[in-house]
């Protein structure tokens, strides 16, 4: 099946006729074409957004929302559809597309339909000098969106709900991994009455297609979510053309055990927290450290545990752990294993590719766990970004603190402990932009999300998006 372009409500092929191979990561088929737009197809889009911004600027605050609250409904309508089609497009089982992937994406736009009937802004009265100053915050106007393969429709619709919401017009880009729920958006787009140009969908390689929409002079601002290597190519490129910038980058979390913690509730919860979707989540906790006291009753639980995860075809709804999103991926994720081994890990579990019967071609792999000697070894430094993580044990507070600290990462952290005052020190001490404390990816779309380090700038969610998608104006009234 071949994708195409999303530009002023109509789905076209493009200008270029470029196209690339769509995989299916289950079974190592290419199963569609999706275009590799240019730069002229991204000015098309461009074009048509910045027709639809004059409109779609002024638009009510209640019309907005309802038209984001529209799509929220449909895409609920069509939960069934759209997790099918991201299962099989990213690899991810069944089940969790169903129910993290295709609701999340439905609340996000639910979410900032509402959130923008709230969003206010200041005014400040300058006493003695008979003047009021209030914030005019105002769209941006054209905004460019590029997102990545690991929540496709997620993490893009993160990002284009805010925007929207606060009155910009947008340039999406989908990673050219996983481009299909964002192809299918555009039709619920229509459906659901949003005016023709607002949202803009080109797909293609981040080199060309991602590239042109950094590089386009009236797309003001760029909100993107991948890799650190190129959060810091798309700073080079839009940090002298003086761009607004959001950067949501890579992650190696620290996931810090201590004895007195709920125990069993922590097992549960730090499965999940290294393996959901194949540990392709930027907030995983790749790192544990456990306090040395239980160490070794938690090794052998944790084996037991992983151990026990059906890995299988997406489809299926046994299957705990799909296929890894793309061949490149998997090899990425092997050569790290057999650093592992170079470096003195020992594999406690895992490490091998999987053979599901009748899709041999599929990129799987075992869930593996590390036992590393030391916290400086590249396995426990670098972003794996798959079913992979490292365990080592910690005898003090101030121990694991620096260890947790000692990377260039600093996404989030999860701390298990029953003991307030560690926790508050804890709160204050973890150089990270999200830290759970016995929990792992509880959400609330409210909270500020990002990283600090190489793990980004800026903040999305909540109002902290709305702020990002708007430009504050001081307004100085003297009477
Ligand atoms: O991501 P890329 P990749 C990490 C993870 C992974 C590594 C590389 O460690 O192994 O990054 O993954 C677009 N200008 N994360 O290479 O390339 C690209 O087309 C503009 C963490 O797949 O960063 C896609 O749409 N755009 C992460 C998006 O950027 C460009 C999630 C992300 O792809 C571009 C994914 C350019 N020059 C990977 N180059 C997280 N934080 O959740 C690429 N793109």
């Amino acid at each position: 099946m071949n994708i195409q372009n999303f530009i002023n409500g109509k789905l076209e092929n493009p200008i270029s006729k470029d196209w690339i191979d769509n995989y299916c990561p289950s079974d190592g088929e290419v199963y569609g074409k999706i275009p590799n737009s240019s730069k002229a197809d991204v000015e098309k889009a461009y074009q048509s957004a910045k027709t639809a911004f004059k409109q779609w600027s002024q638009t009510t605050l209640e019309a907005r929302s309802r038209i984001l609250i529209k799509i929220s409904e449909l895409l609920e309508a069509n939960l069934q559809r759209f997790a099918e089609a991201e299962s099989k497009d990213n690899g991810k089982p069944i089940g969790l597309a169903k129910t993290i992937d295709i609701p999340r994406a439905a609340s996000n736009f639910r979410f900032f339909g509402n959130a923008i009937t709230q969003f206010a802004s200041e005014s400040h009265e300058s006493a003695g000098q008979n003047a009021i100053n209030y914030t005019l915050r105002q769209p941006i106007g054209v905004v460019g969106c590029i997102s990545p393969w690991n929540l496709p429709l997620y993490l893009f619709t993160w990002k284009i709900a805010p925007a929207i919401a606060a009155g910009n017009c947008v340039v999406a880009k989908p990673s050219e991994v996983t481009p299909m729920t964002a192809y299918l958006l555009g039709e619920i787009c229509n459906e659901a009455g949003l005016p023709k140009g607002v949202l803009n969908i080109v797909h293609g390689l981040g080199t060309t297609t991602g590239q042109a929409i950094v590089e386009h002079p009236e797309i003001k601002a760029i909100s993107f979510t991948g890799g650190t290597a190129t959060g810091a190519q798309i700073a080079r490129v839009a940090a002298p053309m003086f761009k607004k910038l959001s950067l949501e980058l890579g992650g190696k979390n620290p996931n810090i055990i201590f004895a007195d913690c709920d125990y069993n509730e922590m097992l549960e919860t730090t499965v999940s927290s290294s393996f959901a979707n194949q540990g392709q989540i930027c907030l995983c906790g790749s790192r544990i450290f456990i306090e040395a006291s239980i160490y070794e009753a938690f090794k052998v639980d944790f084996v037991e545990k992983v151990k026990a995860l059906k890995v299988g075809h997406p489809a299926k709804n046994t299957t705990k752990i799909g296929a890894l999103v793309s061949k490149p991926h998997l090899e990425k994720v092997l050569s790290y294993i057999d650093i592992a081994k170079t470096e003195g890990g020992k594999i406690l579990c895992g490490g091998n590719k999987v053979v599901v019967k009748g899709f041999e071609n599929g990129y799987y792999l075992e869930p593996t766990i590390i036992e590393v000697k030391t916290d400086e070894c590249r396995v426990n430094q670098e972003e794996i970004f798959g079913p992979v993580v490292t365990i080592m044990p910690f005898k003090t507070e101030a121990d694991v603190l620096q260890m947790a600290n000692k990377i260039k990462y600093g996404l989030s952290a999860t701390l298990w402990t029953n003991n307030l005052k560690r926790t508050m020190h804890f709160s204050k001490q973890l150089q990270v932009g999200i830290f759970w404390v016995n929990t792992w990816m509880l959400r609330d779309l409210r909270t500020p999300f990002g990283g600090v380090k190489a793990s980004g700038v800026g903040r999305e969610g909540g109002f902290e998006a709305l702020r990002f998608f708007t430009e504050a104006k001081n307004v100085c009234i003297k009477y």
